[in-house]
């Protein structure tokens, strides 16, 4: 006797013959009210117009860099290919920001609903103790050069073509409307970073983000990190995506399925 899970697993999948692939991961990740409104359908010989399926996956920036405050005896300075990124002040009240996008376009499904996201970010130095660190959605795309600060990397390296900087969405002809980056002024996320260590923001704003990437993806350029900006000394280092512990992205989300055919009867064969 097949449990009560395997029936109605089978049962679907002999009235909906695209569901051969369903895995049973997916299948037990589908809600119990999805599950009775396909079985009710399946049952009364309705073709199911969106059946959902929920899923989550992970995905690494697809992009990530640091907004080093220009100083005019140095020049532009970014870090697009280094292997950290920072937000907050150093210790001579200069400010970083960070930015990071995920290519959530490319990963998720037209269509989709997004019900949770959490971001994750490995913290590896600081002066500071436990300070607050904010996401705040880019309002303006912005590149990644190939400049790689030396040693700590907290004073950035020369920016390189394309990098986003202080004063450039791509270094060295397109500028930010406002320096330090374009960015809305509602708080995505916030959370407390002390000392090393993972660190993780999740919110229902971030929900609200990555489903307006989804539904028009031109509009997706990413997060800022928004450190402590009140004080010297603030500055916390994260991990990029060219690191070993880089950032992570999860999201649960319920695809949208394609309806199968609807079956017709073979007509009978005239004489
Ligand atoms: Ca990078």
């Amino acid at each position: 006797m097949p449990t009560t899970g395997t029936y109605f697993r089978e049962k679907l999948q002999e009235a909906y013959p695209s569901l051969k692939t369903l895995s049973t991961t997916n299948y037990n990740l589908m809600t119990s009210k999805t599950l009775l409104t396909a079985a009710l359908a399946a049952a009364i010989g309705l073709t199911c117009t969106a059946l959902a399926s929920a899923n989550i996956i992970n995905i690494m920036p697809s992009k990530d860099n640091t907004l080093y405050e220009f100083d005019p005896k140095e020049g532009d300075h970014s870090n697009g290919a280094g292997f950290h990124l920072f937000a907050g002040e150093n210790a001579q009240g200069e400010v970083r920001r960070g930015v990071l996008a995920f290519d959530v376009g490319g990963a998720i499904p037209p269509g989709s609903t997004i019900t949770a996201v959490s971001l994750s970010m490995n913290m590896s130095m600081t002066p500071a103790g436990a300070l607050t660190v904010e996401l705040h959605k880019l309002l303006a795309d912005w590149g990644e050069g190939t400049s790689h600060a030396p040693m700590g990397e907290g004073d950035g390296a020369p920016a390189t073509p394309n990098d986003a900087t202080w004063r450039h969405r791509f270094f060295d002809s397109v500028f930010w409307t406002t320096q330090g980056g374009d960015f809305s002024a509602t708080v995505s996320a916030s959370q407390s970073v002390g000392s090393t260590g993972q660190y993780t923001w999740s919110s229902a704003q971030m929900v609200a983000d990555v489903q307006s990437w989804v539904d028009n993806p031109a509009s997706n350029f990413g997060w800022l990190v928004l450190g402590d900006e009140t004080a010297i000394g603030t500055a916390k280092r994260f991990d990029t995506r060219e690191s070993a512990s880089p950032p992570m992205l999860t999201i649960e989300f319920s695809a949208r399925m394609a309806p199968s055919p609807r079956l017709r009867p073979t007509p009978a064969p005239r004489p």
